[in-house]
């Protein structure tokens, strides 16, 4: 099982991936005769390759996934860990986000493993411009750092997310635009922050709940059993899946998946978790002046340290 989930999350060994190598064929164009001929072998073998493996072959040649998982984050959990700030970091927002966000919709097999990086379709931010202010409120970043990009470089959140994982949800979803507004639907339809209130369990620190009520509050409402993620015994992950045609479904079972995170010791959630708030490490404008806080005070002395 660890083996199988490695090879199906490295873009560099995916099929499109493969495809990415062998298209630097191109760049033996301008070269001198002598250096083309040298080259001749390796660019009659990328092109037939690239031919081969062009993007709607990539379709076929990739297994067509089984379902969706709704991954959310839980800010409290994860903006507690900001040791610096940045314009682009949610958790650096003067008010702290007080409800779970979103990570991304992934399109999984049934076996605990997921297809990656399944075309070259690049993300592109002009396509989903009139999504940006439900993006930037419940999709940012909750780290400073930029997101891989399937073929190169970095990005935001959402090139990384749509490249990784929306690429691969075809034929259910259609295009970039269709994989942000399908997931803002679904986040809106089922607010898993407001489901959780219903049931008495809101954000505290002080305040620790059975792993089981939590699942039953969101099983209850939503109709299927979501998979949990937490570090140190607090929330960091709440996944919700979704069949293909997006009625609810019964996520994976940990035990016998996510490796990765099971290494990690983060999948497991405790018999009891929490759902910790977080005071944001600088508040104010990030554009302009900083206006102090004592969190802010403590990381300029670190910083100077
Ligand atoms: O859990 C660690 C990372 O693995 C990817 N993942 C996990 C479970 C799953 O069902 N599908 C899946 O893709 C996520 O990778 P990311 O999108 O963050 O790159 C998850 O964060």
């Amino acid at each position: 099982m660890a083996w199988k989930h490695t090879i199906t999350q490295d873009p560099t060994i995916s099929p499109c991936g493969f495809n990415l190598v062998v298209g630097g064929g191109g760049s033996l164009l301008g070269e001198t005769m002598a250096s083309n001929l040298r080259h001749f072998s390796s660019f009659a073998l990328a092109l037939i390759l690239s031919i081969s493996f062009s993007s709607s072959s990539v379709w076929a040649s990739q297994r067509e996934f089984d379902y969706f998982v709704l991954a959310l984050q839980w800010p409290g959990t994860i903006c507690a860990q900001t040791r610096h700030c940045c314009s682009s970091n949610g958790c650096c927002r003067s008010e702290p986000i007080t409800y779970f966000t979103l990570h991304g919709l992934w399109a999984d097999y049934d076996d605990g493993t997921w297809p990656s990086c399944c075309t070259r379709a690049g993300f592109d931010i002009n396509k989903v411009e009139s999504l940006m202010p439900e993006l930037q409120k419940y999709w940012p970043s909750l780290y400073c750092t930029s997101s891989k990009r399937c073929f190169g470089g970095k990005g935001p959140i959402w090139a990384h997310e749509w490249e990784k994982h929306g690429t691969c949800s075809y034929p259910v979803i259609q295009d970039e635009y269709d994989y942000f507004a399908t997931t803002l639907n679904l986040y809106t339809k089922y607010n898993v922050t407001r489901i959780l209130e219903n049931a008495g369990i809101e954000a505290a620190n002080s305040a620790k709940y059975l792993l089981g009520e939590v699942v039953s509050a969101i099983k209850n409402e939503f109709g299927a059993t979501p998979l949990l993620v937490c570090r140190h015994g607090s929330v960091e992950e709440l996944r919700i899946c979704f069949n293909k045609d997006f009625s609810p479904r019964d996520c994976v079972n940990e035990s016998s998946t996510l490796m990765e995170d099971i290494s990690k010791s983060s999948s497991s959630c405790p018999r009891y978790i929490s759902l910790p708030t977080y005071e944001p490490l600088v508040h104010g404008d990030l554009r302009g002046k900083l206006v102090t806080s004592e969190r802010t005070n403590m990381y300029r002395l670190v910083a100077s340290a």
